[in-house]
């Protein structure tokens, strides 16, 4: 005999989460972090330091806890208001690890080898990569769907995982309709199909050194990214030194092509700025990029100065973060708890 359990219709929701390893940069911040801002106005978001996707790769504990830390703060500072919407960490709700193992059984090691971003983290040495890298896109359809979340916003580089999480989801729902449709529900659709929101001014900010290269945490090179946490010196330094090319910046966007340097700074300012890059190349085309670098440091200092300042009061007062990851924790469990209690029982579990 099934329990009965109720399954409800879905609500329309945001998830997404930023793993706490290293500094946070301005790829984080434009591709992800600034439209979990603007998200919260239109929708109901749980916000999560995804700090279990942090130890596929060897993390230092002091270092996860004080990262963890760092990307609450980011949150708060950048004006997500933990009062409104939930912030929390990963690890403290079970549901995430219970629902990926429900979810390495679902998806396919054929869908898992096609991952391009394991095949970038593992690089030559895949054999040496833990299982916790390769089975990182399972884990992460656990997170959206353990809430049901209806939309994630995430940078470009995040696009696959999200199809493998629509995938995942289908054929869940494929795989158990019979039996969702015996629990009560009346589609056989369980779990929703995200929606990526991927675009925005700036879904994939490309490293200071190389424009053709994404900026990423783990770059060796300091000078390849723009923490949140830099000063205006530091934010000065690294933009003075960024690549471009001999040429002036052009005064049509046609002039960018094949300028993948000079088009990511254009693409910064304009993300920073909210003008188009049509209106930036109207004021800067045909000068010297000293003028035009000059402009983006500017910009680049009032716009993450606050969050940085702010960041760093937040990180002084550890406790508090901690109550608000806490709290968070407790909301989360409170939505995470049902959908599980509803997955075991599809699933045929007998629960106590
Ligand atoms: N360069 C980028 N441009 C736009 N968005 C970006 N994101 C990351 N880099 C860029 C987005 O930031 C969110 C949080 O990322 P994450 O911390 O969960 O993981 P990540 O993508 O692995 O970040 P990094 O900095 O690139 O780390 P490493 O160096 O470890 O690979 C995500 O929404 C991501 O898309």
């Amino acid at each position: 005999m099934t329990q009965a359990v109720t399954l409800k219709p879905f609500t329309p929701r945001v998830f997404s989460g930023v793993q706490p390893t290293g500094n946070l940069h301005l790829g984080n911040y434009l591709g992800a972090i600034k439209r979990f801002v603007a998200l919260q106005e239109t929708h109901e978001c749980i916000y999560c330091v995804v700090d279990m996707h942090a130890i596929t790769v060897a993390q230092d504990p002091d270092e996860l806890t004080r990262a963890t830390r760092e990307v609450t703060a980011a949150f708060i500072a950048a004006g997500i208001d933990p009062k409104k919407q939930i912030i929390f960490n990963q690890s403290q709700v079970a549901g995430h690890a219970e629902l990926a193992w429900v979810f390495n059984c679902i998806a396919r090691i054929g869908w898992l080898n096609r991952m391009t971003q394991f095949k970038e983290k593992a690089g030559k040495d895949r054999e040496n990569a833990s299982l916790g890298l390769y089975a990182y896109p399972t884990l992460m359809a656990a997170d959206i769907l353990l809430y049901r979340a209806t939309a994630v916003p995430v940078g470009e580089d995040q696009k696959q995982h999200l199809e493998l999480t629509r995938d995942i989801a289908q054929k869940f729902n494929f795989d158990f309709a019979d039996r969702i449709r015996a629990l009560g529900l009346e589609s056989a659709e369980y779990f929703p199909q995200p929606e990526p929101l991927i675009a925005g001014p700036a879904p994939r900010v490309m490293s200071l050194r190389d424009g053709t290269k994404k900026m990423s945490k783990s770059d060796a090179s300091e000078y390849s990214r723009l923490n949140l946490t830099d000063d205006a010196d530091a934010i000065a330094t690294k933009i003075r030194k960024a690549k471009t090319d001999p040429e002036p910046l052009p005064s049509e966007i046609d002039g960018l092509k094949g300028r993948p340097e000079a088009e990511n700074l254009v693409t910064i300012y304009g993300a920073l700025s909210n003008r188009t890059a049509e209106d930036i190349l109207r004021e800067y085309g045909g000068g010297q990029f000293s003028t035009f670098k000059q402009a983006l440091v500017d910009l680049s200092v009032a716009s993450l100065s606050p969050i940085g300042d702010e960041m760093r009061r937040l990180v002084a007062d550890p406790a508090s973060i901690d109550a608000i990851l806490a709290e968070g924790s407790a909301r989360a469990r409170a939505i995470a708890e049902p959908v599980m209690r509803e997955v075991r029982a599809i699933l045929g579990f007998i629960q106590s």
